[in-house]
């Protein structure tokens, strides 16, 4: 047996038989530190002929490949050992009373202060409250839209495809927006139908002002002769109340959605001297929410007759009206879980148990 078949089984000897990492660095650098042997043995190489070289790099190239090997399946092992010890030793025990100086009382997310102000005025208009699953399928979310399967609305909508398919082989997706809950509801049962749907929403997006999760609060309503006239009016209380001034001017703007027709954007007067927005004051305008009579094949794939049932539909982006209504810069800093930040923008809990508002205790 070689000098260096005798060393290299002695080296692995001692890394299997290592009970801790610091003994098992100690056995690495005695074979591949600086002073030791294989490193001596590599630096040897050079020295030799061609032919002696080719040999004995080979074999000094397999005893530092299988070390290796030994070394890295050793060091797992001992950093599972010590994980596993750990989780032994360590207890958290929860029925300890809370530190004096720890939060005693925790905040309302701006992001749940808003659905709340929305969904209560909404409410006060005699709207109910419809929620539905974060996971749909191609139906719900696109083609009882007015999107079947190669309209281009589709690709502006950055959807993420979730792996699986259903029963009949339809694709599933996150919601890119709320609007397969009234699809839902309308579906599960006759007219009319007045509901406020509030809820995360999914798109494959992120900068400064789009996250790849984000809230959404729609509207629809369906009555015999509910018109556009309807929507203007319950679209116009809505922002007097949220903005909580009477002096905000609107502007209708004519747009495009494939649910809806006709559509219209709604946009909110505003000033933004120095830097700082204003609602309600000034000649700028702001848009903040979609809206449209819900499109007659929108109401087919429903179940009902486009010329019996008519209404309006209306979207807008909740973390984005937050921002807007209290001074937030940075939408990222929403979802970042910082309790400095939470304790900063968010909202005190009131003692009156209101419609969701607070937590009573
Ligand atoms: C049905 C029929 C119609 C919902 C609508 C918008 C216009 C809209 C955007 C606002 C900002 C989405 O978050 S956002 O990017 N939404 O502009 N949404 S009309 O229309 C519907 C929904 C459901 C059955």
């Amino acid at each position: 047996m070689t000098e260096i078949v005798k060393l290299a089984e002695e080296a692995e000897r001692a890394m299997t038989a290592a009970s801790s990492l610091e003994a098992l660095e100690e056995a690495r650098l005695s074979v591949l530190g600086k002073k030791g042997w294989l490193s001596a043995a590599l630096k040897e190489l050079g020295a030799l002929n061609a032919e002696e070289r080719k040999a004995r790099a080979q074999q000094l190239n397999e005893v530092k490949d299988r070390l290796a090997a030994v070394l890295e399946s050793r060091k797992t092992a001992l950093n599972d050992a010590a994980i596993e010890a750990r989780l032994k030793a360590e207890r958290l025990d929860m029925t300890l009373p809370l530190n004096e100086s720890a939060e005693a009382q925790g905040r309302i997310h701006p992001v749940s202060q808003v659905i709340d102000e929305i969904t209560e005025i909404f409410a006060a208009m005699g709207f109910s409250i419809a929620e539905g699953p974060d996971i749909e399928d191609d139906f719900h979310n696109f083609t009882a839209l007015n999107m079947p399967p190669e309209h281009p609305a589709r690709q502006m909508q950055d959807t993420f495809y979730l792996p699986k398919r259903g029963a009949d082989g339809e694709q599933i997706v996150l919601r890119t927006h709320t609007s397969p809950v009234q699809i839902r509801t309308m579906r599960g049962g006759p007219p009319p139908h007045r509901i406020v749907v509030p809820g995360r929403t999914y798109r494959s997006d992120y900068d400064m002002t789009h996250t790849p999760m984000f809230h959404q609060v729609e509207g629809l309503v369906i009555d015999r002769t509910t018109h556009m006239g309807h929507l203007k009016g319950v679209l116009t209380e809505f922002c007097k109340a949220f903005f909580e001034t009477e002096n905000v001017k609107m502007r209708f703007r004519p747009s495009y959605f494939p649910f809806t027709e006709p559509s219209a954007e709604v946009d909110i007067n505003c000033s933004r001297e120095g830097g700082v927005l204003r609602v309600g004051e000034g000649d700028d305008w702001l848009e903040i929410l979609g809206s449209g009579m819900v499109h007659p094949r929108v109401l087919q794939h429903c179940g009902l007759d486009p010329n019996e049932w008519q209404g309006f539909a209306f979207g807008m982006g909740i973390d984005r009206i937050a921002m807007l209504k209290y001074g937030i810069p940075d939408l990222r800093a929403f979802f970042d879980a910082d309790l400095r930040w939470l304790k900063h923008y968010g909202f005190v809990p009131l003692d009156i148990p209101t419609l969701g508002q607070g937590v009573a205790r």
